[in-house]
This record gives C-alpha cells, sequence and structure tokens, in this order.
C-alpha cells in the first residue's frame, strides 16, 4: 500500500504564464509522488523576494497554515535557490520541496529499468551538487558531521562532499554506459537498420503509449507487445521499439518514450537524452496532443521546446490530436495537412492514422509489376524481402506487384513491364 503525505502546495503568479494550470499540474505531479495536498498558497508579486521567494507575510501565512494543517512539507511551484530554501525552513521549520526536485522524485518512483534508475540518479545528484552546504546537507548527517562550526573546516567538508558526488555521477555514467550496450533496445535497432522509423512524442498523459498500442492492435501484434498505460504523470519513462508489419505495406519501426512536462529540469532532458535518441534518428514525429485540454497551446509549446533542448529541429511531423472523443461534436477522425484529429480508442482513427503514417513515410514509393525468370533464385530472394502486394505465375516467370522505393526500383528496372 502507497503511503500518502500531507503537504500545501504555494506559487508565485509572477509573470508566470498559466499560472493556475501549472498549480494543477503540480496537484497532479504531488500525487504521482504519492502526496496529498491539503491547501494552496497563491501570492501575486512583482519580483520575486530574493531571500525567501515569497513576501515576508505569505511566508507567516504558510507556517501558520501548516500548523493548522498539521503539515511539514510546502512543495513550491518554481525552481528555488538553494538559499531561499535554507531561508523558508529555518523561518518555518518546514522542509521545502521545489518543482524540480518533485519532478525528480517522481521520476526516481517510476524507474523500473536499470536504465532510468541510472538516468534519474544522475540527475538528482547533478541537481545536488550545487545545493550541498556545509551544514544541514545529508551527506553531512550521514558521515555525522551536520553542522559543522569550524568555517575553514565546513569548507573543506563542503569540497570533500562535492568530490564524492561528482565521483558517483562519474561511477553512475559508466555504469549507465554498460547498461546502454547491453540493451534490447539497441540489438533491436540493429537487427532492423534497415527500417524507416517513427517516434511518438508530445507532452505526458496526452496519449501516445495508448496509439502505440492501438497501431500494435491494428497490425495483430500479440497482447505481450503492448506498453503500459496509465492515466498518471510519467506513466513511461523507457522507450520501447516495436515494429509495424500491416500486409501488403512495409514494415517500418515505431517508439514510444517518456513524455514531457512544463518546466521539465535540464538536468533531466539531459539524462533522458539516450532515452529520447529515437526521436532524433527517426524519420518521422507523431506529436500527440491532448486535443481535450484547454491547454492545448502550451502543451504543443513545451513539447517543441523540449524537441529544441534534445537538438531536433525541422524534421517531418505529423500532429496527432488525440483524445477527440472527448470534445463535442467528434464522430470520425479528420485529417487537415499535416494534423489529425483522432481517439486513440477508436478503431477507424488508428487506420486513418496509419495510413497517414505511410503517406509521410513512403511518398517516394511507388507500384511497380515485374517478370522475373523462375531460375533466376537469387532474384527471387530478394524480392521476397520487399513488399510484395501480389503475386501470379505464368509460362514466362512470376510476375510480382510490388511497392517499391526509387532504389529498388531502379535494381528491377529491366525486368519491369511497361
Ligand atoms: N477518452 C480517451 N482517453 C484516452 C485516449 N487516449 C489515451 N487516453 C487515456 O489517457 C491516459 C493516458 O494515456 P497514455 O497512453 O498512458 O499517455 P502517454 O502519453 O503515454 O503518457 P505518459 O507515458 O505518462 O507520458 C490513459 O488513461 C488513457 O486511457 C483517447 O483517445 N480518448
Ligand atoms: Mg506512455
Amino acid at each position: 500500500m502507497q503511503i500518502t503525505q500531507n503537504v500545501i502546495i504555494a506559487g508565485v503568479s509572477h509573470l508566470q504564464e498559466n499560472f493556475d494550470y501549472s498549480m494543477e499540474e503540480l496537484v497532479h505531479l504531488a500525487a504521482a509522488d504519492n502526496l496529498k495536498v491539503v491547501t494552496q498558497v497563491r501570492q501575486h508579486l512583482d519580483h520575486i523576494n530574493n531571500q525567501f521567494y515569497f513576501g515576508q507575510g505569505k511566508v507567516q501565512e504558510i507556517k501558520h497554515l501548516a500548523q493548522y494543517y498539521n503539515v511539514q512539507l510546502v512543495i513550491v511551484n518554481d525552481e528555488l535557490s538553494p538559499a531561499q530554501v535554507r531561508n523558508l525552513e529555518k523561518a518555518t521549520q518546514l522542509q521545502f520541496l521545489d518543482r524540480t526536485e518533485l519532478i525528480l522524485q517522481v521520476f526516481a518512483q517510476r524507474a523500473h529499468s536499470r536504465q532510468a534508475q541510472l538516468q534519474v540518479a544522475i540527475a538528482q545528484l547533478q541537481y545536488q551538487l550545487p545545493r550541498i552546504h556545509p551544514s544541514g546537507n545529508p551527506l553531512d548527517q550521514q558521515r555525522g558531521h551536520g553542522g559543522l562550526a569550524n568555517r575553514g573546516a565546513g569548507e573543506s567538508q563542503l569540497e570533500l562532499n562535492r568530490r564524492t558526488i561528482r565521483q558517483q555521477i562519474n561511477k553512475l555514467q559508466q555504469d549507465l554506459r554498460h547498461v546502454r550496450q547491453t540493451l534490447n533496445i539497441q540489438s533491436n535497432r540493429r537487427q532492423n537498420a534497415h527500417l524507416p522509423q517513427v517516434a511518438l512524442v508530445g507532452y505526458t498523459n496526452a496519449g501516445k503509449s495508448t496509439t502505440m498500442n492501438g497501431l500494435l492492435s491494428l497490425a495483430k501484434e500479440s497482447a505481450d507487445k503492448q506498453v503500459l498505460v496509465k492515466d498518471q504523470l510519467f506513466a513511461t519513462l523507457d522507450t520501447s521499439i516495436r515494429k509495424i508489419s500491416l500486409p501488403q505495406m512495409p514494415d517500418f519501426l515505431i517508439s514510444d518514450t517518456v513524455g514531457f512536462i512544463s518546466k521539465l529540469p535540464h538536468n533531466l532532458i539531459e539524462a533522458f537524452r539516450s532515452t529520447l535518441a529515437e526521436a532524433q534518428t527517426a524519420d518521422l514525429l507523431i506529436q500527440v496532443v491532448d486535443a481535450s485540454s484547454s491547454q492545448l497551446p502550451q502543451m504543443l509549446d513545451t513539447t517543441q521546446q523540449a524537441l529544441t533542448a534534445i537538438g531536433i529541429h525541422n524534421k517531418p511531423m505529423i500532429y496527432a490530436y488525440n483524445k477527440a472523443d472527448r470534445t463535442t461534436n467528434f464522430v470520425k477522425p479528420e485529417i487537415i495537412g499535416n494534423s489529425i484529429y483522432y481517439s486513440a480508442l477508436q478503431t477507424s482513427s488508428l487506420k486513418t492514422l496509419i495510413n497517414l503514417i505511410y503517406k509521410h513515410l513512403f511518398k517516394q514509393y511507388h507500384v511497380i509489376k515485374v517478370l522475373i525468370p523462375f531460375a533466376d533464385k537469387k532474384l527471387h530472394h530478394y524480392i521476397h524481402q520487399l513488399t510484395i502486394q501480389r503475386q501470379e505465375y505464368t509460362f514466362a516467370g512470376t510476375i510480382y506487384q510490388l511497392f517499391v522505393s526509387p532504389q529498388q526500383a531502379l535494381k528491377l528496372q529491366k525486368y519491369q513491364l511497361n
């Protein structure tokens, strides 16, 4: 059973776009970390207070509310400076967690594979590195050096701790490289290196994994190929790659990966760079967006920013506006240019989506007919690696109807019928 701790969330609406939504999102993030929000504190400030982040009066209000609700933990909807955390904790005798740290904790909880665990651990240590302090830091306490009185000794202790953390990061990075070398993902990709690759990307909880599963069931893949779907933030942390094989069409690979969220910690994007590598090498991205969300423009923006941060520019993209069934008047899927309006829970939607994918991936492909003499075994073998739509035996040999790329067509030019 999960243990739930009660918390207060607090935010300053200073120049923060979509403040209300980001506070709502913070409630979900807290829930994802088994924390229950009992009340919210909001403040409008023109300037953030350097010392306390909030104004002094608000700090006292938080302290009193915490007493009233019997709460020990406050989550702040922003990244705080190490000094702000210290000052807030000293002034209130409460514990403060910022949004970045909360996201890191959620990731740490969700990380099941060794790769994800290592990636999160690295991001957490990188986050801690500039934040450790000679007094009151967890490493000091572990070593029994809490609250060093001597300033000189404190500084050297601080350096020692920083060095220890850096060494830990290096060690974890080594382990990570080792884990990646032995990962299935890579061997899967190597085996299928010749296949075109599609990557699902987008905001967390948009329905990427549901879309992946829908496409897999269209391809009649067995249930064990399905990926995890859950109505929670960051259900997926690892990348899964699957092959989609439908009759009479060329195969392609599809990958499902971790989702984005606004103010996703930079360290985390860095740490998850290799998990997101599939998106970098993909021939086509499908950006899944929750069409039923009032925050749609911000979600598109956040995804765009995250893609830019991992160095993805100008990649062909299908905008997949999912959960259309939750919007009014939705009956069937609709394609407008590079966008599809659909529901990942509806078979006709998935068929339309897969056709759109084929149109993008195989736009250079066309249908040809070739006549191959029976005796040419090597050529028959080659043809059977291509997409055969029909075949017919005649006295002169086998006639194949093929769906081929320009290069494949060139190889078969002299066997082509009319
Ligand atoms: N009504 C409706 N619900 C959907 C649709 N697609 C997905 N969902 C639900 O939305 C929730 C999130 O779906 P996921 O597929 O796990 O979303 P995701 O984008 O993979 O999320 P993360 O892995 O957490 O980033 C689940 O409860 C799904 O059942 C849809 O078309 N319509
Ligand atoms: Mg998912």
